[in-house]
């Protein structure tokens, strides 16, 4: 039908990363009709390749329930935002564009649920073997990643179009220029120690550690969007504290200080989170980014006494697309028996910070087709060499 003429069409397009330093020259130049014809064919470029690449996913999981849900959800927003593409540009437009972009994000709200909800169907129904595994995981991490970015602009053109101008926020849409690392480490601190609390009725305390090698014993101001460091952070100590409280058992009477070094580099931010929670075997550290080996069904979840604090749910691998979304990283280092770092490197410099953003194109394509096996290192158990990466770009 026309629909799928469209995407077609768009999906002919790349998408257009824009830095951290663009966004900011935008929201500042803040012009809404040059948002709008921008955005109204970004949208549906970005919902095009993606939408692309969910009819590559192996049949079984396009065939679950939630799958179908999430491509219906994605072909109605499409829809809507085609119906501007020749619009005139008048104020009564410009109110409507931002009026369906509300309305698509809501739409859009559980999409990383009911995904994760239709991965569970697919492995309660079959048998999963590796290569649907890794097309699993390539196709997750792109479409999170597109789902990020697609929220990204919405929310940047809903905030400086959509509502009342705020000139005492210093805020640009939702980034940050002054974007505090340390205050936001304290607020993500403060908010899973009291999960952390409700369970184990006691927390590790948070211990600092700031370097600024740029401008010596100045804290470190990013510019970023606080939201998506919030919840990278929120995830790790959560992670962490579940680590230290699990390890120490519930009549030690000091559990071990939970570490946050923040640094500035010439060309990185890091932010290092050392906890001593008895560390993960080096075999683990990946399946921990693994959206298959994260849904498995948890055995104590019934059990009230035993209820995790964090769930391994998709927070990690979620949080690494937020670090790598602007070209960040998030890398976990875990001594076995003793304990773990997580690290997030963030773009110290707005112009570097690039939106790291999904392609549909034959490249992408080959990944959901049959590799072949490469037994070009010995191994029988599957270790890095063995497996075929999946890069992210
Ligand atoms: C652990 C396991 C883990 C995952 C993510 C972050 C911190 C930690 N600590 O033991």
């Amino acid at each position: 039908g026309n629909i799928a003429k469209m995407l077609d069409f768009y999906s002919q397009f790349n998408p257009s990363p824009l830095s951290i330093k663009q966004f900011i020259d935008f929201g500042l130049s803040a012009c809404e009709r040059k948002s709008f014809i921008f955005l109204r064919k970004e949208l549906p470029v970005r919902l095009a390749n993606i939408m692309k690449e969910i009819h590559l996913l192996p049949e079984n999981l396009l065939r679950m329930r939630s799958v179908e849900i999430v491509n219906d959800l994605y072909a109605t927003s499409f829809e809507e935002i085609i119906l501007f593409e020749k619009a005139d540009v008048n104020e009564n437009t410009l109110d409507r564009f931002c009026q369906a972009l509300v309305k698509i994000r809501n739409r859009h709200t559980d999409v990383v649920q009911t995904m994760a909800q239709g991965v569970l169907e697919l492995k309660e129904s079959h048998d999963v073997d590796v290569q649907t595994e890794n097309s699993i995981q390539y196709f997750l991490d792109r479409f999170y990643m597109s789902r990020i970015s697609i929220r990204m602009l919405i929310n940047q053109h809903t905030l400086l179009f959509g509502g009342v101008l705020d000139c005492h926020n210093r805020h640009i849409g939702c980034i940050d220029p002054y974007c505090d690392v340390i205050s936001v480490v304290k607020d993500a601190y403060e908010n899973a120690r009291f999960l952390c609390d409700q369970y184990y009725m006691a927390s590790p305390e948070l211990v600092f550690n700031q370097h600024n090698e740029m401008e010596q014993g100045n804290e470190t101001k990013i510019v970023y969007v606080p939201s998506h460091l919030y919840h990278m952070l929120f995830e790790l100590f959560k992670n962490s504290m579940r680590a230290v409280m699990e390890h120490c058992g519930s009549d030690a009477d000091k559990y071990p200080g939970l570490k946050v070094t923040v640094v500035r580099g010439k060309e990185d931010i890091c932010v290092k989170m050392s906890d001593k929670g008895g560390g993960i075997p080096r075999s683990q550290t990946d399946n921990l980014f693994k959206y298959m080996y994260s849904t498995a069904p948890q055995p104590s979840k019934s059990d009230a006494h035993t209820v995790p604090l964090a769930g391994y749910g998709y927070g990690l691998p979620i949080s690494r697309l937020y670090a790598r979304y602007f070209h960040g990283d998030l890398i976990l280092l875990s001594c076995e028996g003793y304990g773990t770092d997580a690290i997030i490197y963030l773009k110290a410099l707005s112009n570097e910070a690039n939106e790291l953003l999904p392609i549909f194109n034959k490249t992408s394509s080959k990944f959901y087709r049959a590799l072949p096996s490469n037994a070009d290192w010995s191994s029988q158990c599957g270790n890095s060499m063995a497996t075929r990466q999946l890069p992210m770009n």
